[in-house]
């Protein structure tokens, strides 16, 4: 579980509904321009109607050994990703710890709560998927926080989040479409 997103630069292939072109700046050595253990910075960049749009990722790993990190990451974001792993139910309960510890640092950011590995969550039995949803669900409305599924290694829904947090600060009328159907990328708000 991150704090802030960590999404493999798979970035060129946008989802075909997507106008913006959202990349990576530079290779893998330059955008982490700070590095140490359980901290990560990344650079990512957007164009929104020629506008360029620069986040800086704070990547906190999510093991408690690294909750000193918590703080500076937290601070000054305007958005916090909370990301669990969608095929291991344990990383969703403990999103409720990293959420109160966020908390308590930033309380305005936006909140997200990110289902990832949707790619092999997509393989397991409906009902199973029918109860990680439901369960996802209820923990993204105790956060009030917008619920996505994703899928790094697919880019399924990676730059709907990033065009998601954009549209929300600038005020941008654009918004995602929420989708409940089981066994899709799911999208709540
Ligand atoms: N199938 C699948 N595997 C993924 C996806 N994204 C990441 N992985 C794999 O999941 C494993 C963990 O990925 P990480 O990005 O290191 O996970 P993390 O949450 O950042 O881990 P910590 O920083 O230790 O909290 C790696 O083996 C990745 O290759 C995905 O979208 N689909
Ligand atoms: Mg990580």
């Amino acid at each position: 579980m991150d704090l802030a997103g960590v999404f493999d630069s798979n970035e060129d292939e946008l989802d075909g509904d997507e106008e913006e072109h959202v990349k990576y700046v530079g290779d893998e050595e330059e955008q982490n321009g700070l590095q140490m253990t359980g901290l990560n910075l990344m650079d990512k960049t957007l164009a929104v109607r020629g506008a360029r749009i620069a986040f800086s990722i704070w990547d906190v790993a999510g093991d408690n050994q690294f909750l000193d990190h918590v703080p500076i990451a937290c601070k000054d974001a305007v958005a916090i990703l909370y990301m669990f792993d969608l095929t291991s139910r344990c990383t969703l309960t403990n999103v409720i710890d990293w959420y109160e510890r966020a908390r308590k640092w930033n309380k305005t950011a936006i909140p997200i709560l990110i289902g990832t590995k949707f790619d092999d969550f997509a393989q397991l039995p409906l009902e199973m998927q029918w109860t990680i949803v439901n369960e996802a669900r209820a923990y993204a409305r105790a956060m009030k926080a917008t619920l996505f599924f994703s899928s790094a290694t697919h880019n399924i829904n990676v730059n709907k989040i990033f065009k998601f947090i954009t549209a929300k600060l600038f005020n941008l009328p654009w918004t995602v479409e929420r989708n409940l159907t089981v066994g899709e990328p799911i999208i709540d708000f």
